[in-house]
């Protein structure tokens, strides 16, 4: 993909995300319709599915050779990375979007023959945008985000992860993960994966961990994070796979590898 091609591709769904966003913010006081999936407390709306099908309609027809990935379903099923992949997921934090109408995201993130080229995630009722271009920096709004902390240290880290790592897991011990929270500064939960990655790249929180995401959770802020020095993969140290689900820890350089290594202390 050239910088021409890139930046169209760019414009077109930065739009396309504003006018979703503007649709979400306009249906969300209707009643919502909300089903469970995996689990009672894995929740679905309409403007889930509505959401991730505005955006699938509009690839459909203006890039009709572009593959999809989606949440939601109306998208493909795909085995290997080949062309260019949207990987969406129309609503990050849908417990907090039906819960607490606030902190949740569109999440986009663009690929094109396995390399992230545009990544994107749209805190909707902040109206915060934040956007990467690959090799051309990422930004907050119009602000351009610094490079992160080559300085960082893992005592003074803020790192973002939920209370499912304390509790019985079948990734890690939890008593290695009862040390872990010790050890770091403070540990925060915000329930938006793509938000958590968001932070992680502008610096006011220096890492995030997750037993098990798909794919659509982490696109767009793995290529976001990518253009700030934010290191993203699997618990082992395994780069990110875009059609794996799996654990995820994506942190600032400096801490990354110390993870790494913690975690192989209690890895199952
Ligand atoms: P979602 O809201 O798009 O489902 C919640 O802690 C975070 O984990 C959200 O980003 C949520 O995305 C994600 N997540 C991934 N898999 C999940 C699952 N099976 N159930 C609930 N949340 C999940
Ligand atoms: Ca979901
Ligand atoms: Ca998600
Ligand atoms: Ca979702």
């Amino acid at each position: 993909m050239d910088q021409q091609q890139r930046q169209e591709i760019y414009e077109t769904a930065r739009q396309w995300i504003y006018e979703a966003g503007a649709q979400i913010r306009g249906h969300m006081n209707e009643p919502l319709d909300i089903e469970t999936k995996s689990n009672p407390n894995d929740l679905v709306t309409v403007l889930d599915k509505q959401t991730e099908k505005f955006f699938v309609d509009r690839i459909h027809h203006r890039y009709p050779e572009h593959h999809i990935i989606g949440e939601e379903g109306f998208g493909d099923t795909l085995s290997q990375v080949d062309g260019t992949i949207w990987i969406i997921d129309p609503i990050d934090g849908t417990m907090n979007f039906v819960h607490q109408k606030r902190t949740f995201a569109i999440s986009i993130g663009i690929l094109h023959n396995g390399v992230g080229e545009i990544g994107f995630i749209y805190d909707v009722m902040d109206d915060t945008l934040y956007h990467a271009k690959r090799g051309e920096g990422a930004f907050k709004n119009d602000s351009q985000l610094a490079p992160l902390d080559k300085e960082k240290k893992i005592k003074e880290a803020i790192v973002g992860m939920n209370h499912f790592w304390l509790c019985d897991n079948k990734v890690v011990d939890y008593t290695v993960m009862q040390k872990f929270v010790r050890t770091v500064r403070g540990t925060r939960t915000i329930g938006s994966a793509a938000l958590e990655l968001a932070h992680v790249a502008e610096g006011v929180q220096d890492a995030y961990l997750a037993l098990s995401l798909a794919p659509w959770d982490v696109a767009g802020g793995i290529i976001i994070n990518a253009e700030v020095g934010g290191i993203a993969g699997d618990v082992d140290g395994n780069p990110w796979n875009p059609l794996k689900r799996s654990a995820a820890v994506v942190a600032n350089p400096s801490i990354h590898n110390y993870i790494i290594e913690f975690l192989k202390e209690g890895r199952k």
